[in-house]
């Protein structure tokens, strides 16, 4: 059955398309009623609104703690259409149904983000809306609730054909509880970060998923699954910011690998470009400028860059462009990218452009999560960031200036490659990375070939891990792993430190004559 409302209450915080969705509602003769807010904008537009507290002939009370708290609002909405005891306590108490609910709530995370003190977050709290959305949402069967701008025009639609159907109506409802879970699980987290100490991580004893489904992709990370991208609503640059300036649709492939990519470009102040397959780099350079940093990128691993995703930490210009265009490249993602490199990227119709306005903070605190059966695993993010005073020589031998910067260099980069790593690197560029390896001296015997393979593509009589600086993301629990690197050319080693052999570990560095620095902190990434 059908459905079209007769009276409707708008209260939002979010005044986004209310006045268009007040006017068609107000051209089918649906009585409006308001709130403070929204019934100024409303009447400013020129319609015609009733105040909430008119309806209800109860002021607004304790600073607009209690507006819509009362009986004539929640029995409007909650009354059962079907049943003639409802009907008649309504009439009963001059309880006038309410058939559309409207509502948005106080934007809690906004204000949060905004820096507010306590007090403000606290006072950014919604109470009476939540009560609004689901007691709507509670009585699907004759009444419509709206939580978002985006839905309106799904809504007017409806009416053209006649009224909501209690499917849409259903699904709205599922949306509605979406919604307020969502809003209080953000409270719920902020609450449990209070009182601690500024930085540290506290995990909620509860966490619900606070992510708004907002695409549903292609399929997953196979034909044969379903997938979907879910926002959290956060303003950190990054694909929550990600606008698609042109190319196809992005699919959950992409998404995971592009964010990997960025999160890696955000570690360096330098123009950097980062190269990624299969959500690890097989390329990264810092130079002067980004066309310099894209060819030092390419030329660590030539052919897995092949169909890869390409980030940068600078606005893409069209030098930069013209290079990355000349081979194929699933998707580039960058702050922004001036006119010029946009029209040289127009013409690779399916090459898929992502522009966020900034560049992620490596150092952000936050939460990541990984499934597992029967729930899942919740972490701080790695937002280590390892610098010169927090390095120990341990060798007899000190890093020169040039192989100190590298090492730093490639440790950045080995926090975004999956253990075990082992990274070369020369001149602030990787020139072989050895990834996923269930054991560490493979993962350098793999670097090691890649720099091998990459210096016979370009025609060079020996590999660039000569005279490079090796990064280990945890430590070589034997000399082997060590003894490996050496023999590939190092002159210079960084790695956690930590082993119970790590004794031995500084005897082979100092037998080879090779600098090496410990970092006291460790990258796994899995
Ligand atoms: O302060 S509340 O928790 N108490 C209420 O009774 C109440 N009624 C509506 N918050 C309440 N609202 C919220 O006010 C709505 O959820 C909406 O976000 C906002 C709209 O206020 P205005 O129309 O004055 O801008």
């Amino acid at each position: 059955t059908r459905f079209s409302p007769r009276r409707a209450l708008l209260s939002v915080s979010d005044k986004t398309g209310l006045v268009d969705l007040a006017r068609a509602l107000v051209a089918r003769n649906v009585e409006i009623l308001s709130t403070g807010g929204s019934a100024r904008t409303l009447r400013e537009a020129g319609l015609p609104v009733k105040e909430v507290s008119e309806h209800t002939g109860f002021p607004e009370i304790l600073d607009g703690r209690v507006k819509t708290l009362v009986p004539w609002i929640h029995g409007g909405i909650l009354g059962r259409r079907d049943k003639e005891e409802h009907k008649a306590q309504m009439q009963e108490h001059g309880i006038a149904p309410i058939d559309l609910v409207c509502v948005n709530l106080y934007p809690f995370a906004a204000t949060v983000a905004s820096g507010a003190d306590a007090e403000q977050c606290v006072e950014n709290i919604d109470i009476g809306g939540p009560a609004m959305v689901r007691a709507a949402a509670k009585n699907f069967a004759s009444v419509a609730i709206l939580t978002s701008p985006a839905q309106y025009a799904g809504f007017l639609a409806a009416l053209e054909q006649g009224g909501t159907t209690l499917a849409e109506r259903r699904e709205w409802a599922a949306a509605a509880y979406t919604h307020t879970a969502a809003y209080d699980g953000m409270i719920s987290a902020w609450f449990t970060q209070q009182g601690d100490e500024p930085g540290k991580v506290v995990l909620p004893p509860v966490l619900t998923l606070s992510g708004q489904r907002d695409e549903l992709l292609r399929y997953g990370e196979n034909p044969h699954q379903a997938a979907a991208f879910y926002r959290d609503g956060s303003a950190r640059p990054g694909l929550a910011t990600a606008k698609q300036i042109q190319g196809k649709a992005l699919s959950y492939n992409n998404l995971n690998d592009t964010d990997a990519a960025f999160e890696a470009v955000a570690e360096f102040d330098e123009p950097t470009v980062v190269i990624v397959k299969h959500a690890n780099p097989c390329g990264v350079a810092s130079a002067a400028t980004l066309v310099e940093a894209w060819k030092a990128a390419l030329r660590c691993d030539p052919v897995s860059a092949f169909g890869g995703i390409v980030a940068l930490n600078r606005t893409l210009d069209e030098a930069t462009a013209e290079q990355i265009s000349a081979i194929f490249t699933e998707v580039i993602v960058a702050p922004d990218a001036d006119e010029g490199a946009k029209a040289i990227l127009a013409k690779k119709k399916n090459l898929r452009l992502l522009l966020t306005g900034g560049v992620p903070d490596a150092q952000a605190p936050g939460l990541s999560f990984r499934s597992v059966s029967g729930g899942f695993l919740a972490q701080s993010r790695d937002n280590g960031h390892v610098t010169e005073d927090m390095l120990k020589v341990v060798t007899k031998r000190k890093p020169t200036a040039q192989e100190m910067a590298d090492l730093l260099f490639s440790f950045r980069v080995a926090k975004h490659v999956k253990s075990n790593a082992v990274i070369y690197v020369k001149n602030q560029a990787t020139v072989g990375i050895g990834a996923g390896q269930m054991s560490r001296v493979d993962s350098a015997r793999i670097a090691a070939r890649k720099s091998e393979d990459a210096a016979q593509a370009a025609g060079e009589a020996e590999a660039l891990t000569k005279g490079s600086v090796a990064a280990s993301d945890a430590f070589f629990p034997f000399a082997d792993g060590l003894e490996s690197v050496v023999a590939a050319g190092a002159t210079a080693v960084i790695q956690p430190g930590g082993s119970i052999r790590d004794q031995e570990v500084i005897d082979a560095a100092d037998a080879a004559g090779i600098a090496m620095v410990f970092t006291g902190m460790r990258h796994f990434r899995h």
